[in-house]
């Protein structure tokens, strides 16, 4: 998907001389723009394109004496929903992409449960409040409150505002 870091890695027999990365047939001369072109020890050659744009697609080879190695990149345009997101957010969505994971840190709970099951009063415990004077919920009841938990120390706070 555009944005996100795509890595081309080749591994070619000890000999020192060097690589021709092309694409579409045409040479990448030199390290332009979001382009790289790197060689580590143990003869390792990485194409590295960052970020990847949807102009970026196309067959990608890598050649050596003769030999050669293709691969073929398809850059999907990021879906509109992300595009529209802050910039933060957009950033955090490519990271998540790109690793697998991320890390949340909201959860919303709902407390859904038979008549006198107890919801009420496992409410007030989260909430950190009394419940000495839980009365039967009449109907539906929506309460929205806010808990934080320090994730560092494990502390929480209860806000009192809504
Ligand atoms: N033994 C026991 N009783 C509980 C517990 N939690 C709540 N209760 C009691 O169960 C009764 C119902 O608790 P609520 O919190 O009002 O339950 P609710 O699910 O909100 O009930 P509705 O609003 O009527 O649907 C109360 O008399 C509570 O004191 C619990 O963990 N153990
Ligand atoms: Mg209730």
């Amino acid at each position: 998907m555009e944005g996100l870091d795509i890595q081309f890695d080749c591994e070619t027999e000890e000999d020192n001389s060097s690589v021709e990365w092309y694409k579409d047939d045409v040479l990448i001369t030199m390290n332009t723009g979001n382009i790289k072109k790197e060689t580590f020890p143990g003869n390792i050659h990485k194409l590295t394109i960052s970020p990847a744009r949807l102009q970026d697609s196309g067959r990608y080879r890598i050649e050596k004496n003769g030999i050669s190695s293709e691969a073929v990149l398809v850059v999907k345009e990021m879906p509109e929903t992300i595009k529209q997101m802050s910039k933060h957010d957009r950033e955090e969505f490519l990271k998540a992409t790109q690793s697998g994971t991320t890390q949340r840190y909201y959860i919303r709970v709902m407390i859904v449960g038979e008549s006198s099951a107890g919801k009420t009063c496992l409410f007030r415990r989260l909430m950190n409040k009394p419940i000495d004077d839980v009365i039967s919920t009449d109907g539906l009841d929506i309460e929205r409150r806010k808990c934080q938990v320090d994730v560092k120390t494990g502390e929480w706070y209860f806000l009192t505002s809504k």
